[in-house]
């Protein structure tokens, strides 16, 4: 069985996988990536599109912002639709200057396998059977096949990058974690349709009907959600009954309505609020969605896995440097911290914006009371506005 050797094993080349070694690399530390699928189907995967102002600095402080700066959209502001009426948000004003920038998931990731490759340290896509063993000793090691041969790779550390579905968090020891857990009834049918944006920002809609977001990828593509069943059958969802619910769910007094378009692929995503405590056993950390998921409501599931990888590379590298393990003891509490006020403002903004759980009709007027302070007061606009452009890294 052949075996090999490196300093940090990764499972996973998502956004958390691929940022960590590529912020490893930048220490001088040697990294392994493990990626089950292959090349093409990680870069094609449409998911999020909203970064946050500290995960663009850290990609153009890193020298991976070139292609995100001449393509990345920023945005200063978004638009709440209820009640019939679109209220503009403007975030930079209501945070010093801070906005998002529309640039889709996979774009990054493109971008960072670019970097990988350029390095020269290993990625390997399309492995499979992976198993970590001995992460309560201080040589863990990752076994896994590829192209059919049995390999072991020995490490220093393993970092779970391997998101919800991976096989890291299910690798800590029963009773070394506790899990909490929330899941909605509902999930959200995403497009993505040919057809130039017809707002220059995103849009959030509460409906009688449902919710509704309209955002986008480029001055030619635009994104669309629609709040559905969690288990809700595409077959039921022609283009033109798509596009009627969106024009229903987005009608305001205004008469804005998103262009309508050929549609280039649609899918649905179930909505979950998930964390474990603690993000880390032994020598294995885990990070992004492989440790917390929330609902793609407050577009903060990639911004939390960025600054995981940040945290954790900062504390490998302090390991490296003298030894010391005291900010790898700390990286899930302080992981943890930034992944529930996530969690918070997630949850607050899906409970916020989708047709309530229950029929009640007090709870949808009692919804409406919420948005309406909300952009009434400028103290609540304040406090939406620096959660939603989210914090500086920490
Ligand atoms: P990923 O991206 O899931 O990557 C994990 C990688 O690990 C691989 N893998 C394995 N590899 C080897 N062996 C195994 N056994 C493996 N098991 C899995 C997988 O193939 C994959 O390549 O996790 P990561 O890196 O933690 O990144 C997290 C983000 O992908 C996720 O949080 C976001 O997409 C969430 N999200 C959004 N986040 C935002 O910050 N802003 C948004 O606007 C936003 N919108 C969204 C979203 C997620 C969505 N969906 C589809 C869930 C919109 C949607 C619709
Ligand atoms: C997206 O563009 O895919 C997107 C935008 C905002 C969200 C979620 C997803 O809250």
């Amino acid at each position: 069985m052949p075996a090999h050797r490196t300093q940090v094993g990764i499972i996973g080349a998502g956004p958390a996988g691929l940022l960590l070694g590529h912020l490893l690399h930048t220490r001088g530390i040697d990294s392994v990536i493990l990626e089950r699928h292959g090349r093409a189907h990680v870069v094609e995967r449409v998911r999020a599109g909203v970064l946050e102002q500290g995960t663009v600095d850290l990609l153009r402080d890193l020298g991976l912002g070139a292609r995100l700066a001449r393509e990345g959209m920023r945005h200063a502001g978004l638009f709440l639709s209820f009640g019939g009426e679109r209220h503009h948000v403007d975030m930079a004003e209501l945070t010093g200057g801070r906005a998002i920038t529309i640039y889709g998931q996979n774009e990054v990731v493109k971008d960072l396998i670019d970097a990988r490759i350029a390095t020269g340290r290993p990625l390997a896509f399309e492995v499979a059977d992976v198993e970590i063993g001995g992460i309560e000793t201080t040589r863990p090691s990752i076994h896994y096949r590829q192209a059919g041969r049995a390999e072991t790779l020995a490490c220093d550390f393993v970092a779970g990058c391997d998101g919800f579905h991976g096989v890291s968090r299910a690798s800590l020891p029963a009773g070394a974690v506790r899990v909490y857990e929330r899941t909605y009834p509902f999930g959200w049918l995403g497009i993505l349709a040919e057809a130039a944006p017809s707002c220059a920002e995103l849009v959030y809609a509460r409906h009688d009907r449902g919710f509704a977001l309209f955002s986008m990828r480029s001055p030619a593509i635009t994104r669309l959600y629609l709040q559905c069943a969690p288990d809700e059958d595409l077959a039921d969802w022609s283009d033109d009954r798509i596009w009627s619910e969106l024009a229903a769910r987005f009608a305001c007094r205004d008469g804005w309505t998103p262009a309508a378009g050929p549609i280039l692929q649609k899918g649905v995503t179930p909505m979950r609020s998930f964390v474990v405590d603690p993000m880390a056993h032994g020598r294995l950390y885990l990070a992004g969605d492989a440790a917390h998921i929330v609902p793609p409501t407050g577009a903060k599931g990639l911004n939390l896995a960025v600054a995981d990888v940040w945290r954790l590379a900062d504390a490998l590298a302090r390991f490296y440097r003298d030894g010391s393990t005291t900010e790898l003891d700390t990286y899930s509490e302080r992981g943890l911290r930034r992944a529930w006020r996530a969690q918070r403002f997630s949850w607050w903004m899906t409970s916020a914006l989708h047709k309530a759980e229950t029929e009640n009709p007090f709870d949808a007027l009692r919804q409406h009371a919420e948005l309406d302070y909300l952009v009434s007061s400028r103290a609540a606009l304040t406090s939406f506005a620096e959660s939603y452009v989210g914090a500086p890294l920490s």
